[in-house]
């Protein structure tokens, strides 16, 4: 029987020899890479969050998680990206980015590898992105939808500063801003920043993004 505790387990302790052999036995089993994804992986995440704040781990042990993680994810990667085959044509254009001071991607890599597999032309700008780089990057590629994710509450002003950038700029009556990230709140990222959404997790990031697309 697939250890899907032990997926949970391995991220949670950083044990980055073992968790390719777990995921991969629980993806021969059968088990939905959403779900090993979703209701295991990321659910570690948290409680390695949760033990960095109570001061129980450090940085390094966090680093090791996040990289065990990353592991994980590159077994499942191509499984999500053969997923939905009934997107043949482009369901939009989106820019995405973590902002300024804040180097966090694995919640992003997800939304782009979800935003991916769901037919969206999607541009990965990187961490550490200066509200300027998204504007420009924005208008180069004619995005229809620009992301932007911030994990620390230190990079509030940016998301801010982000959000104030696209509006004022010449293209903001063509495209929709989104936010996301465990630092923003929808309150904070629409009606704070205006932004034009906010999204918690990955699905529900494709889904607002198609709901801009249609509106
Ligand atoms: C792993 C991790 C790290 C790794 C990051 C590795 C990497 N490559 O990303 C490392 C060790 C490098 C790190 C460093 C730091 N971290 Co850190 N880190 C985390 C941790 C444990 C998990 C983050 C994660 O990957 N979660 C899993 C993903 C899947 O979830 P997610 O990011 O939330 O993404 C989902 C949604 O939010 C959403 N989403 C995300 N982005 C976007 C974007 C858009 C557009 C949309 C629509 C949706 C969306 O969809 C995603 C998928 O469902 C969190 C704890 C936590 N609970 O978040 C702390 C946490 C974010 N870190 C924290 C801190 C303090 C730091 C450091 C300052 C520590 C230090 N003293 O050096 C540094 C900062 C470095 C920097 N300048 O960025 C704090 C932030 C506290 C705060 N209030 O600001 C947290 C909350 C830990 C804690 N509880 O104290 N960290």
């Amino acid at each position: 029987m697939a250890d899907l505790e032990g997926i949970k387990q391995a991220v949670v302790k950083g044990k980055r020899k073992e968790i390719v052999g777990l995921v991969q036995a629980a993806v021969d089993e059968g088990v939905d890479p959403q779900s090993i994804i979703s209701d295991y992986m990321i659910e570690a995440m948290k409680e390695v969050g949760a033990r960095f704040e109570a001061k129980k781990i450090f940085v390094p042990e966090m680093m090791m998680a996040a990289r065990t993680m990353q592991e994980g994810l590159g077994i499942l990667k191509p499984l999500l990206a053969a997923g939905d085959e009934s997107q043949t044509k482009k369901s939009g254009t989106v820019v995405i980015g973590t902002v300024f001071g804040d180097l966090h991607d694995i919640g992003k890599n997800l939304v782009v590898l979800m935003l991916e597999s769901s037919g969206f032309e999607v541009h990965n700008i990187g961490e550490n992105v200066t509200p300027e780089a998204f504007v420009e990057k924005a208008k180069e590629l004619d995005a229809d939808i620009v992301g932007m994710s911030s994990l620390l509450t230190t990079g509030d002003p940016y998301v801010k500063a982000t959000v104030e950038a696209l509006k004022n700029s010449d293209i903001a009556d063509r495209i929709k801003v989104i936010c996301g990230g465990a630092a923003v709140t929808p309150k904070y990222a629409v009606e704070v920043c205006g932004a034009d959404g906010h999204a918690r997790d990955a699905v529900s990031a494709v889904n607002i993004c198609r709901e801009f697309m249609e509106s």
